[in-house]
């Protein structure tokens, strides 16, 4: 019998926001402005992206972001809407995107918050329909009120973030975050232009059967990473890699599993970058009872020294990569 389809939808993110910023006897309100500004960008950028293959902004720009990569055209197009709406929104003084090589000043001295953002990860599988994500971090500043953002600013533990969160753009669009105090999923409802809170209190299962991993990199693994995926083999779990790391974020915050990017031959640090893509689902995922780390250590726990430095990632339930990380300890003969 299904559910009752009519059951009455949950709070507005707006309505949510405010009651959670009721709690905080302190709270002047512009973390809550802050978060608005990222909700109105994702919306912005969630009818791009349904328009993609209609407003020919699929496909290559001809460009290439810091990492030497090629960018998307709606890369740029995120890039621009986030760094538009968090600049007008007048609560970030500072912004690291994939995008752009050096810290974006939003021109906004006197704001307290700086924000680190992929805007629009996984953009690659947009010409073949795949769901793609943006990531983002914030934290407070250590720079002075009224100076310019600095890099100090930037390269901060991901212990100190005061938020973070993802927008999936899937079959429906969601708005997952934290503030410290748990992880809510808000799905939107365009043709309300709202976010409806779906999923309060989300965690994450303690165990998990699902790994997701791209094996066609299997020969240049560290040898424990291959002992590891034995195990999942011989435990017959499913590999699920959906090549966009919201997705599969995502789908092991709700289902249990763990999504692993190790170092190889061609990332010898790992893909993945700390600042705006690993830090941000280190933090939903240790709000949601799951396990963070870069194999070794705890990914919050990892003291930045670059904008974009990369790093190895083992995220998702907390038995999966407690398990993981045993193996790599453990010498290993080559599998
Ligand atoms: P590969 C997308 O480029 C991304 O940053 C993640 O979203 C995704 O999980 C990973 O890289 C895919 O990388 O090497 O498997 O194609």
């Amino acid at each position: 019998m299904l559910g009752d389809l009519t059951a009455p939808v949950g709070t507005t993110l707006d309505r949510f926001i405010a009651q959670k910023q009721e709690q905080f006897p302190y709270a002047t309100g512009e973390l809550s402005q802050l978060l608005r500004d990222i909700a109105l960008a994702s919306k912005i950028i969630n009818r791009e992206i349904n328009r993609a293959g209609l407003a020919g902004i699929e496909g290559a720009s001809g460009t290439e972001n810091v990492q030497g990569e090629a960018q998307q055209k709606l890369d740029v197009v995120a890039d621009v809407r986030f760094t538009r709406a968090l600049s007008k929104g007048g609560e970030t003084c500072g912004i690291v995107s994939e995008e752009c090589d050096h810290i974006i000043e939003t021109g906004n001295k006197h704001a307290k918050y700086i924000v680190t953002i992929d805007p629009l990860d996984g953009s690659s599988n947009i010409d073949v329909n795949v769901l793609v994500g943006t990531i983002f971090s914030i934290y407070r500043r250590r720079s002075p009120i009224g100076s310019s953002p600095t890099e100090a600013d930037m390269l901060q533990e991901g212990t100190e973030q005061v938020a973070a969160g993802y927008v999936l753009y899937g079959s429906s669009t969601m708005l997952v975050y934290s503030t410290g105090y748990g992880v809510n999923g808000f799905t939107y409802e365009p043709s309300l232009g709202e976010y409806f809170l779906s999923h309060p209190k989300m965690k994450m299962k303690e165990d998990g059967k699902i790994f997701s991993i791209n094996e066609g990199a299997y020969n240049t693994f560290p040898e424990g990473v291959k002992a590891y995926l034995k195990h999942c083999k011989d435990q017959e779990y499913s590999g699920r890699y959906i090549g966009s790391l919201v997705g599969d974020f995502h789908r092991n915050l709700l289902k249990g599993g763990i999504y692993i990017y190790p170092a190889t031959e061609k990332y010898e640090q790992g893909k993945l970058r700390l600042l705006y893509e690993c830090n941000a689902l280190a933090f939903l995922a240790e709000q949601a009872g799951g396990v963070a780390t870069d194999g070794y250590q705890r990914i919050l726990n990892v003291k930045p020294t670059s904008l974009h430095q990369r790093t190895p990632f083992f995220v998702g339930s907390k038995k999966m990569v407690e398990k993981a990380m045993e193996l790599l300890k453990e010498p290993q003969e080559e599998v």
